[in-house]
């Protein structure tokens, strides 16, 4: 039977076996190479002095994991630079935050090839090879350089920036061609998938023929494959002690109000001033509402090291400073803003005390914040989630209600409109929601995918 070889940036930390601590996609990824045997292979997020290509491998729950060191010029310039500082502001539809240097384009490269030669010697005939994300797009190509003529699938986690977007970075047509090595590639969304087919044909002379795309000699499948969450894990896990707990000291510390509650990583493209400025519209527009609601914000920071990083965290400090300091009462603060990450049975807990789920990215591949939400409401009281369009999950989670985050008054509405939902309403919306996280799982995503790779016919 053929094995699995998932190659990511990095790969899902040793949990000691307590499934709650991974996230969704370490709990698909590790049943499926569990399930079908195989490696999973990235980088360690450590740092050497010297490149050496040696591995580390380790042995965990089935399966076999592989990891390599990188030297500071490779993580400075393939991680802090191509991959954070170029692709991730160019795919989140930010080319004013992008960076465009031929170094970090150079060190991307040069980082993908040391991927190659180092994973090259695990693969056997006939495994098939599943590259994700943004870190790795050239690996495929690579991999063929090194003569791998395996089933190679890609997929993508963040959004594909619109053609007129993706012709600002120097390098696209190399990089689009590069994933012409692929015999799959997944999106989350149609609407990424038919960006990334317009580059292609439009800008490249690519054929476009039903789910295919013809370039040169290659032929790739693209395929729409939206993520979910481990729903039945989450909705577990949302039963638990820890959750339980978390849920009546939120309670208890809500006193009555109604709390809305925000998480994710800090990070630009999660529209997190316009939710704060939207918020704030709300309690200028409603002075009668104010002391009956507070905001929780959970915002652990992250790729510290980049400056556009540091500025957002720095603004969104000063706007809760100045939310506070406009609002506050004795007694009632409007925002809670915590820079903390927390484990996932907290995160249920903190879920099902609150009234509404606000979910606000300018721009998000899928966002799965949006589905724990859901998976972890009271279906006798369920709360209201309010969800960016902009977000991979809107084409999914049609039920939520959804907004344009960079209109305040449509979020200020919003909450309105949320705080005043009848129950039967939202006890309706929520199980049409339910019904899709749960039908469309995480699970379900891994199979729709490996199922499309394995259709591929293997190269005589
Ligand atoms: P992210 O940008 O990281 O993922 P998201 O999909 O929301 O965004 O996933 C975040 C995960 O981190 C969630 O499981 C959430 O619970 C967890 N998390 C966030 N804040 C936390 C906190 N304070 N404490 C603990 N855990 C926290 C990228 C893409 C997304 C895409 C996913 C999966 O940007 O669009 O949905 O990959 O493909």
């Amino acid at each position: 039977m053929s094995r699995l070889i998932v190659i990511s940036n990095r790969v899902s930390a040793a949990t000691g076996g307590k499934k709650g601590a991974q996230g969704g996609l370490a709990v698909a990824l590790s049943a499926a190479l569990s399930e079908m045997g195989g490696i999973w292979f990235g980088w360690s997020g450590e740092q050497t002095d010297e490149f050496t290509g040696q591995i580390t491998m380790q042995r965990e729950g089935g399966f076999t994991t592989a990891t390599v060191d990188l030297e500071e010029q490779d993580i400075e310039e393939y991680y802090n630079g191509y991959a954070n500082r170029t692709l991730w502001p160019l795919f989140h539809y930010r080319i004013d935050l992008a960076e465009y240097e031929r170094g970090y384009a150079g060190g991307y490269q040069r980082t993908n090839e040391r991927f190659a030669d180092t994973v090259r010697p695990l693969i056997e005939d006939d495994d098939a090879v599943w590259v994700q994300d943004y870190h790795m797009i050239p690996l495929g190509a690579e991999l063929r350089n090194r003569g791998v003529h395996n089933r190679i699938g890609f997929f993508l986690h963040t959004p594909w920036p619109p053609r007129r977007l993706l012709s600002t970075l120097p390098e696209a047509k190399d990089l689009v061609e590069t994933m012409f090595a692929y015999d799959v590639i997944g999106f989350h969304t149609e609407e990424w998938l038919q960006s990334f087919s317009d580059f292609a044909t439009l800008e490249m002379g690519a054929r476009a023929e039903g789910d295919f795309l013809h370039f040169r000699n290659r032929r790739v499948r693209m395929l729409v494959c939206p993520i979910g969450i481990d729903a039945e894990e989450f909705r577990t896990l949302s039963q638990g002690d820890t959750a339980r707990q978390t849920y009546e000291q939120m309670m208890r510390s809500a006193n009555g109000r109604s709390m809305i509650v925000g998480v994710d990583r800090l990070d630009y493209s999660k529209g997190l001033e316009e939710r704060f400025l939207g918020y704030e519209r709300f309690l200028l527009e409603h002075p009668e509402e104010r002391r009956g609601v507070f905001l929780l914000q959970i915002a652990p920071p992250s790729r510290a090291s980049v400056d556009s990083y540091q500025r957002i965290r720095a603004s969104l400090e000063k706007l809760s400073g100045h939310i506070n300091g406009a609002l506050a009462d004795l007694d009632w603060v409007p925002l809670r803003y915590v820079n903390e990450g927390y484990p996932r049975d907290v995160l249920a807990g903190v879920y099902r005390a609150s009234s509404i789920g606000l979910v606000t990215p300018l721009r998000d591949g899928m966002n799965l914040v949006a589905k724990e939400y859901i998976a972890a409401q009271d279906p006798e009281d369920p709360g209201v989630l309010i969800l960016s369009r902009f977000t991979g999950a809107a084409a999914q989670m049609t039920e939520a209600i959804l907004i344009n985050p960079h209109s305040a008054e449509e979020i200020s509405d919003a909450i309105g409109r949320a705080l005043k939902m009848p129950r039967e309403e939202r006890i309706r919306r929520w199980k049409a929601l339910m019904e899709g996280v749960q039908r469309e799982d995480v699970i379900w995503w891994r199979q729709r995918f490996t199922d499309a790779l394995f259709e591929v016919p293997l190269a005589a």
